[in-house]
């Protein structure tokens, strides 16, 4: 399987703050190729799988509130190195510890409202791909 990929969503805070267009646009100009695109808004209980990883974390109910907010974007992208030139792109998790230029430094709210999420390795990558996007057999 390849390992040139990487999973995004465009958070809640960023897509109600009309940052789809930009965010999509800095993906882009970064030389990423978009696979597959999906305008969604999830469930509490699905968003939870999702971030099951994260149950243990005191901040798991806030962040399954917060992402099952209002509509996100969930992309799958393609590009050499794609998993670690993405976090590069989209910067710390904490947009005040972001470097500026990153996604997050210029849309994010909040530690919370980060405005997007980044997989963080090819192993989690395939499988945020296929919890969104099934019948991806022709690209
Ligand atoms: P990452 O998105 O940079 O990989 P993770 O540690 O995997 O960061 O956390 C997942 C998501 O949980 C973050 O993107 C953010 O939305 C949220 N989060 C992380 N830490 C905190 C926190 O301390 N308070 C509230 N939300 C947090
Ligand atoms: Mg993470």
């Amino acid at each position: 399987m390849a390992t040139n990929r990487t999973f995004t969503m465009i958070k809640p805070d960023a897509v109600a703050n009309n940052h789809i267009g930009p965010i999509l646009a800095k993906i882009n100009e970064a030389q990423f190729r978009i696979v597959a695109l999906k305008y969604t808004q999830l469930s509490r209980e699905t968003i939870g799988q999702f971030y099951a990883v994260h149950k243990e974390r005191s901040f798991y109910g806030e962040l399954v509130d917060y992402m099952s907010s209002g509509p996100i974007v969930a992309v799958i992208l393609e590009k050499d190195n794609a998993v670690a030139d993405f976090r590069k792109l989209i910067g710390a998790t904490d947009p005040a510890k972001a470097e500026p230029g990153t996604i997050r430094a210029l849309f994010a709210k909040s530690i919370a409202a980060n405005a997007i999420h980044g997989s963080d390795s090819d192993e989690n990558a395939k499988i945020e791909g296929n919890f969104f996007f099934s019948m991806l057999e022709r690209f």
